[in-house]
């Protein structure tokens, strides 16, 4: 073990602190130069624990950024800063979309704003701040029912980064399905030689840059995408973040008094739990899969995300012991839980295996919520116990607890405010 607790907390908040610009936290110095959606909500479930002020500025800075139709992307340009592809160029958002107030890319992330923005306001009681997020809130909750639902109660994403996990092997078979045609651009994010063998492979790429040209060339056209973009799932992550999402909507509608809308979150999250429970469940893997819209077929891979809609309460008694004998897969391992576990695994190479700390916090309150207590344990100790010893990392090897990707990474720091609190 490196240091005592409190000399790594000291350390964890002199790297939110450095990565901080202008209201905001950029994911890593050295790869992420701007705002992105998901690490900026789990930056402010970390930051609420040390500084409340930045927490709800950086949700209320991340809101800022919210599209026209409720949409909140996955990234807000709010600098000119270089050294990440795409850019806002080759995203070419039109501000009629955005509002103007800033450039943003064409795509979303798990909406785990709103369980951020609940946990802040759980930890200050500041009803001023409830009441100037709540409306944003439920405009996202609400476009991700009407524009990113077909049956109104699971929701479908149309971007391997809108899932948060780019390289998953559950995209391979809609993305094997499309040949991307002669892309050309430069990447950024293989600094430096290491990085080539730890970061998502140029097959990858070459369809997450195809995906985006397609959706300029259709001017972000949303019903065109739905219907001609070759990658259209409904991810389990991101479903069991949107029950998550709605259940926190609710809350807060309760406690600033508004019933009605309490109740009617409160029913969106009942009818998303159920279709996870109900139609996402693989038996034979014993976890929940995606599903690929365009094939019509589930996407039955062993990843992570298949635990997670245990945060959102939905298995019934048989999951819940199916998902004991699978879960002791992921916790064979030095140090869990890998993101996949699968035949091809790749304990180096980003959502191919690595251990992913924003992924073990949602995995560690799900297996609480099912009552795995000891098992739930065991991913939040090893959690703290690589940042101990291998430092503030973008993921981290399963077998060796090696850091992986870049350093000084900040919902690695901010997450072990909140794992240590
Ligand atoms: C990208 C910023 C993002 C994360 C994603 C992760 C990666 C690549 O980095 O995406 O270029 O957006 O997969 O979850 O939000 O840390």
């Amino acid at each position: 073990m490196r240091g005592n607790t409190d000399e790594t907390r000291d350390r964890a908040a002199s790297v939110l602190e450095s990565n901080r610009r202008d209201g905001y936290t950029i994911p890593s110095a050295t790869l992420y130069p701007f705002q992105w959606n998901w690490d900026s909500a789990f930056v402010a479930v970390g930051l609420a624990r040390t500084d409340p002020e930045a927490a709800k500025r950086e949700i209320r800075t991340l809101l800022d950024s919210q599209w026209r139709n409720g949409m909140v992307p996955q990234i807000a340009f709010w600098s000119d800063a270089g050294g990440y592809f795409p850019g806002p160029e080759e995203w070419g958002i039109s501000a009629d979309r955005t509002g103007g107030t800033v450039r943003t890319s064409g795509i979303t992330q798990p909406p785990m704003v709103v369980p951020a923005a609940r946990h802040a306001y759980d930890l200050t009681g500041d009803e001023a701040f409830r009441d100037a997020v709540l409306p944003a809130l439920r405009d996202h909750c609400e476009w991700w029912r009407t524009e990113r639902s077909d049956d109104g109660e699971l929701v479908w994403v149309r971007h391997p980064w809108a899932t948060g996990m780019d390289d998953s092997p559950a995209w391979r078979a809609p993305l094997e399905r499309f040949d991307p045609g002669d892309v050309e651009y430069v990447r950024e994010d293989r600094k430096d030689e290491n990085f080539a063998a730890q970061r998502p492979t140029d097959w990858d790429y070459d369809r997450y840059v195809a995906l985006v040209r397609q959706g300029r060339a259709l001017d972000w056209d949303e019903e065109r995408l739905r219907r001609e973009s070759p990658f259209v799932v409904e991810d389990v992550l991101t479903n069991a973040l949107y029950v998550r999402a709605c259940e926190s909507l609710s809350a807060l509608f309760a406690d600033a008094g508004d019933d009605e809308a309490a109740a009617e979150w409160d029913a969106q999250a009942t009818a998303t739990r159920r279709a996870l429970r109900e139609r996402r469940w693989d038996d034979e893997l014993g976890l929940y899969v995606s599903y690929d819209l365009v094939s019509d077929e589930p996407l039955s891979v062993p990843s992570v995300a298949g635990l997670l809609p245990t945060l959102a309460g939905a298995p019934d008694d048989h999951q819940r012991e199916r998902l004991r004998e699978t879960l002791s897969e992921f916790l064979a391992y030095d140090y869990a839980a890998p993101s996949y576990v699968g035949p091809d695994v790749d304990y180096d190479r980003y959502w191919r295996g690595p251990v992913w700390q924003n992924v073990n916090w949602l995995l560690e309150r799900g297996l609480r919520r099912v009552g795995f207590d000891e098992e739930a344990a065991r991913v939040r100790e090893d959690s703290v116990s690589l940042i101990r010893s291998a430092g503030f990392r973008e993921y981290f090897n399963p077998e060796t607890g090696a850091g992986r990707g870049s350093d000084r990474f900040s919902w690695s720091a901010a997450l072990y405010l909140d794992w240590t609190a």
